[in-house]
C-alpha cells in the first residue's frame, strides 16, 4: 500500500516536474575548426530553456545534407538514440530548413528544433516586461512565417495530387485546395498580427528615443558582450542596480540604466543590456531595436569578455559582429576581460590580449580591477570634455545651476552681473546649455 502510494507520488512528481529530454546533433563541415566542445554552447542554451541533454552527437561532413543536414546512415543512428534514451527533443546546432526538420520529424518521430529556434525560444520564457513580450512575439512570427508554408505544402501537394486535369501543375487550378486556403488564412492572420506588433513597437522606439535623448546632458555608458559574460554582476558592482544574475544564457533581456559615481564628484549613466551570441537571429536584433537604443546612442560602450570561457576570442568576434549591425561598430569602446579570477587556461588570455592590446583585466565578482575601471572612463569622459570661459547673466539661477551639476568650474568671477567662468564641459552639456539659455558668450575655447 505504502509503496503504491510512494510509486503513485513519484509519477506525479516525475509529471509535474518533467523537464523535456533533449538529443543536441551538429554537423561540422570542413574547414570549420573545432576549439573546445562543438557542443559546449548548445547545452547552455537547452540547459537554459529548461530541458534537460540526455545524449549527444556530432558528425563531421564535406557538406550539409540538403534534404536531412546529417546523412542517412546518421539520421538512423540519431532515431536509434532518441528511442534508446527516451528523448522528447532533438536539438541541432545547425539552422535547418523547414523541410529539412519535417524530413528529421519524420524520420526520427520526434519534436526537432534548431538553434534559432532554441533561442527565441529562452527569449520567449524570460520576457517579462510587456515590451519584451512584443518584441519576442514579433520576432518569432517573423521566424514562423516561412515555416508556415513549409507546413501547409503537404496538404498543397495532396490538394494537387487530386486535382483532375491540373494535377501535377505546381501553382495550377488543382492546388487550390483546403491547404491552400489554410495558408492563405493563416499568413492573413500571421502577417495582421506581425503589422500590429510593429505598430506598438514603433510607438515604443519613439518614446525610447525621446527618453535616451533626455539623458544627452549625461555622459551615457552602456554595458555590452556575449551572453553570461557577467554584464548584470558588473553592474551590480558599479552601482545599485540590484539587476538579476544568473549562471544562465540570456538572463537580461531589457535595458537597466543606473547613475554610476566616478568618486571624484562626477558621475556617468550606466546601462545593463541584452546579451549577444553567435548568429544572433537577425530577427531578435530588429525587433530588440528599442531596448538597445541606450546602447546606439551611448557615449562609450563596455565590451565585457568572459575570459574565463575557452571560446572568448571567438566570442569578441561575434559580439563585433552585432555591434556592427547595429552601426556602432566604431563607438569608442573600452574591452574588459572579466572573470580574471576564474582563468584556468592561460592560453586563452595570452590570445585574447594579443588581439585586443588595450583590453583591461577585470573580475566583477572580486572586485579587481574596478577602481582603474572608474578612472579609465573619467579619463574618455574628460578627455571628451571642453575647455572653455563662458559668460552668462549672473541672475540666471537655472543655468548656473545646470553648470555645476554637468560642468567642471574651473573659475569663476563676476562682472557687470554677468558671471565669468572656466570651465571644463562635455559637449552634449555644452549643446544643452545653449538650448537652455540665449545669451550664453564663448569668451575664449
Ligand atoms: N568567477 C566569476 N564569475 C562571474 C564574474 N562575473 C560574473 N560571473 C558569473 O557569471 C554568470 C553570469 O553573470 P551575469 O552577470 O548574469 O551575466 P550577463 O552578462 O549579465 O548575462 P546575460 O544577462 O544572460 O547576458 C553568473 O553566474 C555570475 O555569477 C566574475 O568576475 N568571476
Ligand atoms: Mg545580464
Amino acid at each position: 500500500m505504502a509503496k503504491s502510494t510512494f510509486a503513485e507520488q513519484a509519477a506525479h512528481d516525475d509529471f509535474s516536474v518533467r523537464q523535456e529530454r533533449a538529443l543536441l546533433v551538429c554537423v561540422l563541415t570542413n574547414g570549420k575548426q573545432l576549439v573546445g566542445d562543438p557542443l559546449a554552447e548548445l547545452a547552455e542554451l537547452t540547459r537554459s530553456a529548461g530541458a534537460v541533454v540526455v545524449d549527444r552527437a556530432v558528425q563531421r561532413r564535406r557538406t550539409l545534407d540538403a534534404a536531412s543536414c546529417v546523412g542517412k546512415g546518421k539520421l538512423e543512428e540519431i532515431r536509434q538514440r532518441a528511442d534508446a534514451a527516451d528523448v522528447d527533443v532533438i536539438v541541432f546546432d545547425n539552422d535547418l530548413a523547414p523541410s529539412q526538420i519535417r524530413e528529421i520529424e519524420k524520420a526520427t518521430q520526434r519534436k526537432v528544433l534548431d538553434r534559432s529556434e532554441l533561442i527565441l525560444d529562452i527569449f520567449a520564457s524570460r520576457a517579462q516586461t510587456a515590451e519584451a513580450r512584443l518584441q519576442v512575439e514579433l520576432a518569432q512570427l517573423e521566424y514562423a512565417a516561412p515555416r508556415l508554408r513549409g507546413m501547409w505544402t503537404h496538404l498543397e501537394r495532396i490538394a494537387g495530387a487530386g486535382g483532375g486535369s491540373a494535377a501535377g501543375v505546381v501553382g495550377g487550378i488543382g492546388t487550390r485546395g483546403p491547404g491552400e486556403r489554410q495558408i492563405e488564412i493563416d499568413r492573413r492572420i500571421v502577417s495582421k498580427r506581425v503589422a500590429f506588433l510593429k505598430r506598438k513597437l514603433e510607438a515604443i522606439d519613439r518614446r525610447k528615443v525621446r527618453e535616451v535623448k533626455a539623458r544627452k546632458e549625461h555622459f551615457t555608458v552602456s554595458l555590452v558582450g556575449y551572453t553570461n559574460a557577467g554584464k548584470s554582476t558588473l553592474m551590480n558592482a558599479l552601482t545599485d542596480a540590484g539587476a538579476n544574475v544568473e549562471d544562465r544564457l540570456f538572463m537580461t533581456l531589457d535595458t537597466l540604466t543606473r547613475r554610476w559615481d566616478l568618486g571624484n564628484g562626477r558621475h556617468v549613466l550606466l546601462s545593463d543590456t541584452i546579451g549577444f551570441i553567435r548568429d544572433l537571429p537577425h530577427h531578435l536584433v530588429a525587433s530588440f531595436h528599442a531596448t538597445l537604443e541606450e546602447t546606439i546612442h551611448a557615449d562609450l560602450l563596455l565590451h565585457l569578455v568572459d575570459v574565463s570561457n575557452p571560446r572568448a576570442d571567438e566570442q569578441i568576434e561575434s559580439v563585433n559582429a552585432v555591434l556592427d549591425g547595429l552601426g556602432v561598430g566604431d563607438k569608442s569602446t573600452l574591452v574588459l576581460l572579466n572573470k580574471a579570477d576564474a582563468i584556468t587556461d592561460s592560453s586563452i588570455l595570452t590570445i585574447v590580449q594579443q588581439n585586443c592590446p588595450d583590453a583591461r583585466l577585470i573580475s566583477a565578482r572580486t572586485g579587481a580591477g574596478l577602481d582603474e575601471l572608474r578612472d579609465a572612463v573619467d579619463e574618455r569622459m574628460r578627455g571628451n570634455q571642453r575647455r572653455l570661459t563662458l559668460s552668462i547673466s549672473a541672475r540666471d539661477g537655472k543655468a548656473l545651476a545646470f553648470l555645476e551639476r554637468f560642468a567642471d568650474i574651473l573659475d569663476r568671477q563676476f562682472d557687470d552681473g554677468r558671471a565669468i567662468l572656466d570651465v571644463s564641459i562635455p559637449p552634449r552639456a555644452l549643446e544643452h546649455l545653449h538650448g537652455m539659455v540665449k545669451d550664453v558668450r564663448h569668451i575664449s575655447s
